[in-house]
């Protein structure tokens, strides 16, 4: 294994120049004029978008239950329209190149919480590794509680989407999707699978839990883009 930050670097080089034009057409990096508040992130965006309110930190948010998933059994598999399918312990995914990223979060109901510190592993690098066929196109997240969600790739490719284990420094509480979840900064929150089990790459689209039951499948903030 240690080829593995070439295979991670050619890996992610190939993908973010195969999605690249997509990456720059999605909502929130082409949108000429995103609606909200406050000052612009990195991306040029404001900070607070449209009727959504900020407050100091995160409500779980669940379907009813917290499934309670120890870091001994917590795997996450990698599969479906991938090269090398792949499944990592809790250990693996540690013994992966870790980064931080700051990055804000919005809720669908209407909160926002700016400013949180993930760390974790780039939904990039695990791709990188899994190595997604020529017609994948979509994945699908599924989790330990039975929720799902799903995204293309484009999104998934962002660099500020992580597999996260630790919120501010610590270990990420179970309630707020630990031992690891994505969070996908640049659309509601809803597109980031706590307790997440499996990625499914997939060569269509194919809806999730709150996708199914009327949530918007583009989920993007700053158009008030919450329902269809
Ligand atoms: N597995 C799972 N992931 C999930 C959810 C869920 O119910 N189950 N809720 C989603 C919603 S609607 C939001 S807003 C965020 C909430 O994250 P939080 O509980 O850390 O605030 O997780 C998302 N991911
Ligand atoms: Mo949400």
């Amino acid at each position: 294994m240690d080829d593995l930050p070439r295979r991670i670097e050619e890996g992610r080089a190939a993908l973010l120049a195969r999605f690249a034009d997509r990456i720059r057409a999605t909502p929130s990096l082409a949108d000429p004029a995103p609606r909200g508040e406050g000052p612009r992130n990195a991306h040029g965006m404001p900070r607070l978008p449209v009727k959504q309110g900020e407050q100091d930190e995160l409500i779980p948010m669940d379907l009813g239950r917290v499934p309670e998933v120890s870091k001994e059994r917590w795997r996450l598999t990698i599969d479906g329209a991938v090269e090398e399918p792949l499944t990592f312990t809790f250990d693996e995914l540690l013994a992966l190149p870790q980064e931080e990223r700051t990055a804000d979060f919005h809720c669908v109901t209407g909160w926002s919480v700016l400013g949180l510190t993930w760390r974790g592993v780039p939904l990039t690098t695990l791709l990188a590794l899994a190595r997604p066929t020529a017609a994948a196109s979509h994945a699908l997240f599924h989790s330990y509680d039975d929720y799902s969600t799903n995204l293309p790739l484009e999104e998934v490719l962002k660099d500020d989407v992580l597999l996260a284990h630790e919120l501010g420094g610590a270990p990420l509480a179970a309630e707020l999707g630990g031992p690891a979840r994505v969070v996908t900064p640049q659309l509601y929150a809803y597109k980031g699978a706590k307790w997440v089990k499996r990625i499914e790459v997939l060569t269509h689209d194919r809806r999730g839990y709150w996708e199914i039951r009327g949530y918007s499948n583009t989920a993007y903030p700053w158009r008030d883009d919450r329902e269809w």
